[in-house]
């Protein structure tokens, strides 16, 4: 089974009055993501030992392997896109649920703390990458970066609860090259809280 883009959750310009808006949607969700799709089914398709592999094992089976750079990033990326997609809502964008609140303050001192060192996180990853909020192996929710088409399944830090992408094409039609208003908006209007909670368990 080839691996495919999974349909956006919402329509491409839902997030037009959050900031996004559907230009960026349609080369992000259309163009972008469907390359790295294509890529990881060529690299698949030409090599009998990766057919029947999930997206999560091919993504372990390559990391910190250089030869298999060129599969890691692609199939990173395709893993990487279908979780930043449910990660924003046009609907509830920004709004914080009370059991997510509470483990924020818990474990960043406050919704705050938390947003700053999610932007500090995104703004300091040089060049392409990813910020998450992770939980990690001890049930404590951690701020993190990757490079490209790294995540924390590779790295294994710990469970992905959101990632915003910081690559220059999913902000530069919004808001050129201010990432950090790109990810201060992307936090305050644009985050799905509600999908980062029903993670917690
Ligand atoms: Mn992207």
């Amino acid at each position: 089974m080839a691996f495919e883009v999974p349909p956006l959750p919402y329509a491409k310009d839902a997030l037009a009055s959050h900031g996004m808006c559907a230009e960026t949607m349609e080369l992000h969700h259309d163009k972008h993501h469907q390359a790295y799709v294509t890529a990881v089914n060529g690299f698949v398709e030409k090599d009998a030992t990766l057919k029947g592999k999930s997206l999560e094992d091919l993504i372990k089976l390559s990391y910190n392997k250089p030869e298999m750079a060129p599969l890691f990033n692609n199939a990173g990326q395709h893993w990487n896109h279908s979780l930043f997609w449910p990660a924003m809502s046009p609907t509830h964008g920004g709004r914080m649920p009370g059991k997510l609140e509470k483990k924020l303050i818990a474990d960043f001192g406050g919704v705050a703390q938390f947003k700053e060192a999610f932007k500090a996180a995104a703004v300091g990853q040089f060049g392409s990458g990813w910020a998450w909020l992770i939980l990690d192996a001890h049930g404590k929710l951690k701020v993190t970066k990757t490079p490209n088409g790294s995540n924390p399944l590779a790295t294994g830090e710990g469970q992905a609860l959101l990632g915003c992408d910081v690559w220059e094409h999913s902000y530069y039609l919004d808001f050129r090259n201010r990432r950090p208003d790109y990810v201060q908006n992307w936090l305050d209007k644009l985050a799905n809280y509600d999908f980062a909670e029903a993670k917690l368990g």
